[in-house]
């Protein structure tokens, strides 16, 4: 199995470090959208879309962040990062399309806003922290989920946010950063997790 990615973006920092954290026999090849190679027929032929991450397993080529994410867990059940009963899996469905129907878009909107404003990302964050209150991972035991939602708030947008009003919040993501396998992959992101967590956008304890 061979993993393309560029290590300094949430969606694939998420999967990068899955692999790293189980150390998962996948090739890890790093492929550099800024400097077009995403964009070569050879890539193309691999996703259509241009994009990274995507998973080559022999001839089956799979893209989008998420789908490679439990592609991997059930390819490795050793991981047990992917519960297979009705209920657990529609659990994990819950939080991932979550992370890229909600989350994702409102952390993006932050980046590129000139003013923060974070009304948005305060209500996400408000109903993770519900989730996170008495478990150490979002469903309890460490998933493919954690990965997917960290890498989000772990970006230098994300780590500027003020987690005061979100202690569990606060608490998942120290536990999360020092993972194996976000630790393993702090070298070669850009300002992702340096430095505590700080307030500047502020989120209220409302
Ligand atoms: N929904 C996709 C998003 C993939 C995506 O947008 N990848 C970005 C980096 S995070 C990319 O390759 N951008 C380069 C480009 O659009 O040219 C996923 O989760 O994998």
């Amino acid at each position: 199995m061979r993993l393309y990615t560029f290590t300094v973006t949430p969606n694939n920092r998420k999967v990068e470090a899955f692999v790293r954290h189980f150390d998962l026999d996948v090739d890890i090849h790093h492929v550099s959208f800024k400097d077009r190679e995403t964009q070569s027929p050879a890539y193309l032929a691999i996703n259509p879309m241009g994009k990274v991450p995507a998973l080559t397993d022999g001839d089956f080529h799979l893209w989008e962040s998420n789908a490679i994410l439990t592609y991997l867990a059930t390819r490795f059940p050793e991981t047990r990062a992917l519960p297979t009963d009705a209920k657990g899996r529609a659990d994990v469905d819950r939080w991932l399309h979550w992370q890229s129907c909600h989350l994702m878009p409102a952390m993006g909107a932050l980046k590129v806003a000139d003013e923060k404003d974070v009304s948005t990302v305060t209500p996400l964050l408000k109903i993770l922290d519900q989730q996170l209150s008495g478990r150490d991972y979002i469903l309890g035991a460490l998933t493919v989920v954690d990965f997917a939602i960290v890498a989000y708030l772990i970006t230098k947008m994300g780590r500027q946010l003020d987690y005061s009003g979100c202690p569990n919040v606060a608490a998942w993501i120290e536990r999360m950063v020092n993972l194996k396998g976000f630790v393993a992959t702090r070298h070669l992101g850009t300002s992702h997790d340096t430095g505590p967590l700080r307030g500047r956008a502020s989120i209220d304890s409302r």
